[in-house]
This record gives structure tokens, C-alpha cells and sequence, in this order.
């Protein structure tokens, strides 16, 4: 192993309203009184809390169409982006606490406008790429690759506060891992656009080692790019982390999805993670709750050098003698 000493520069983004259940804008606080920004600093990390963004305005917004609050979360985003450019500019990881996963519009915004063109890695048992006219549910957590992806240009109308969001991202540098929920029009996509996916049956296949080799493989054949980690704690099996908004059974197993962070960890290539949809108001029990927001922290802190053969002791240590 390399073991990493990072700077990492967490950015809490309290927000709810890209799809229609309250709780997820907890996330970022109950993820913190885990212990967080604990357990890194203790894996050697320096760690900067740049506490919670401001997201949430109160005021009611009609729908557009089917579309869900649609100023509210082209807001939310522009300002996630700006803190995240900030915190790379700062020279940090940046790790952006969800809220829910419309939020990874903003975040990767904000990252390849700091570091240029990127590698995305999207862990999710959902492809998140419907456009605004193929959803059917109107929530923008089913939509955020869909504004990212230059092939999509074409197929995104103009919506109010999104005018700043501008596509950076090329299909071929997108990989998913984890999908078994994929709507009819988001597979149409997906197969147009020849996008790389290990659904669950190719992690059932090849085994997760094989995906992550094939993955870096797969991003790195041309050039070796930042890499961005954008992680819906739904990709792993409900039966570990029930509570989030859309669980789906079938899932990654807490190993897997803690090997899927160590390895993009040991490529060197981390630069930006996202960790969303925990919504502790989703847990049927405070231990179903624990043991999400517990996996949650499992995953980032196995994203910032974290190994299971344990980390090393400060330099400076001396081993105690009688
Ligand atoms: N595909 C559905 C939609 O467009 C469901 C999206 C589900 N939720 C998420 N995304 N948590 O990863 O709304
Ligand atoms: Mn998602
Ligand atoms: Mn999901
Ligand atoms: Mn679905």
C-alpha cells in the first residue's frame, strides 16, 4: 500500500429539494457526529470542515411542468459549485456531504472548472441520467449526468437558475458501478452514448477486484485525469445502509463498496468525492439509521488512505519500552 497523507476539505451541502423526501439534508451533520473529521485526521489527513452551505430557502416553488423545484436546485448547485472550486483551489480533496444526489451537478461543476477534465466514477444502484423530458418522477437526483455530459447537450431545454451550468463531462470518461435500477429511457441513453457500466451482474461476473481493474484501465487508457467519486450510499445493499430515499435490494456488499474507495484511493488519482442520499428519517430504527451513516464514513475515510491492514503511526513514533 501507499499510504497517503491527504488534505481533505469537506463541504456539508444540507439539501433536499431534488427529490421529495425530507431528511436528506441531515446528512451532512449526522456523518460528522460520527466521527468524520476524526477517524481522518487520526489516518494522518489534515482535514479543513468548511461547515454547511446554506441551501435551503423556505419559499414553495410551483412545479415547471413535471420538474420539482427547479430554481431551488439550479441555486443550490451554483453555490455547491463555487465552494467546491474553493476548496479546490485551497488545495484540498474536496468531500461534499449530501444531501441528495442532484447535488453532484454542482460539485462536478465546481471540481472540473478548478482542475480541468476529469474521470467520473458514479456508484449508484441508479444511472442519475434521465433528462428534464424523459423523468417521469420530476426529482433532479434521477437527472444530474444529464446536464454534465457534452453528447447530452442537445437534449437539455433551458431552465431558470440553470443557465450557469455548463456540460464538462465526455461519456467516455464516465464509468458507473452498482446499477440495477435503470429507467427504459435512461438505458436508451446509456447504449447511445456507449457509456462504460458495471451494473450488479457484471459485479456478480467479474467480481469487484476485476471491475476496479477494469475500470482504471478503461479511464486511464488515454490520459491519467483527477479522478471524481460521486457515491449514493444506495449502491450498497439496504440490508446495510436502509436509510436512504430509494433503497433497491440486490445491492453491493459493505465490503465491496469499501474496496471500490481503497482502490480509487490507491490509484493516486482521487480528487473529488461525493457521499449523498443518507436520510436518517428513511431508517426504520435508530440502529438501521447508525448502520448507514456507519458505512458512510467507512467509505470516505477508505477514500483518504484508510486500509483494513491498519495505517501506520505518525513518524515520529516510538515504540513504548518498560
Ligand atoms: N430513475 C428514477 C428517477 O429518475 C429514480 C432515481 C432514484 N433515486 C436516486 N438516485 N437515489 O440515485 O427519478
Ligand atoms: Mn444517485
Ligand atoms: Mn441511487
Ligand atoms: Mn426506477
Amino acid at each position: 500500500y501507499i499510504y497517503m497523507c491527504r488534505s481533505v476539505g469537506i463541504i456539508g451541502a444540507p439539501f433536499s429539494k431534488g427529490q421529495s423526501r425530507g431528511g436528506v439534508e441531515r446528512g451532512p451533520d449526522l456523518i460528522r457526529a460520527a466521527g468524520l473529521v476524526q477517524r481522518l485526521q487520526e489516518q494522518g489527513c489534515a482535514v479543513k470542515d468548511y461547515g454547511n452551505l446554506s441551501l435551503e430557502d423556505a419559499a414553495a416553488e410551483e412545479p415547471l411542468g413535471e420538474l420539482k423545484s427547479v430554481r431551488a436546485v439550479g441555486s443550490a448547485n451554483r453555490r455547491l459549485s463555487d465552494a467546491v472550486q474553493a476548496a479546490k483551489k485551497d488545495g484540498h480533496t474536496s468531500v461534499m456531504l449530501g444531501g441528495d444526489h442532484s447535488l453532484a451537478i454542482g460539485s462536478i461543476h465546481g471540481h472540473t472548472t478548478a482542475v480541468g477534465p476529469l474521470s467520473v466514477v458514479w456508484v449508484d444502484a441508479h444511472a442519475d441520467i434521465n433528462t428534464p423530458l424523459t423523468t417521469y418522477t420530476g426529482n433532479f437526483h434521477g437527472q444530474p449526468m444529464s446536464f454534465l455530459l457534452h453528447e447530452l447537450r442537445s437534449y437539455i431545454p433551458p431552465l431558470p437558475n440553470f443557465s450557469w451550468v455548463k456540460p464538462c463531462v465526455s461519456a467516455r470518461d464516465l464509468v458507473y458501478i452498482g446499477l440495477r435500477d435503470v429507467d427504459p429511457a435512461e438505458h436508451h441513453i446509456l447504449k447511445l452514448l456507449g457509456v462504460k457500466a458495471f451494473s450488479m451482474s457484471e459485479v456478480d461476473q467479474l467480481g469487484v477486484a476485476r471491475v476496479m481493474e477494469e475500470t482504471c484501465d478503461y479511464l486511464c487508457t488515454r490520459v491519467k485525469k483527477p479522478i471524481h467519486l460521486s457515491y449514493d450510499i444506495d449502491a450498497i445493499d439496504p440490508s446495510v445502509t436502509p436509510a436512504t430515499g430509494t433503497p433497491v435490494t440486490g445491492g453491493l456488499t459493505y465490503r465491496e463498496g469499501v474496496y471500490i474507495s481503497e482502490y480509487l484511493c490507491q490509484t493516486g488519482l482521487l480528487s473529488g468525492v461525493d457521499l449523498v442520499e443518507v436520510n436518517p428519517l428513511r431508517g426504520q430504527t435508530e440502529e438501521a439509521v447508525q448502520s448507514t451513516v456507519n458505512t458512510a464514513v467507512s467509505v470516505l475515510v477508505s477514500c483518504l488512505g484508510r486500509v483494513r491492514e491498519g495505517n501506520p503511526v505518525p513518524a515520529d513514533y516510538r515504540l513504548p519500552e518498560p
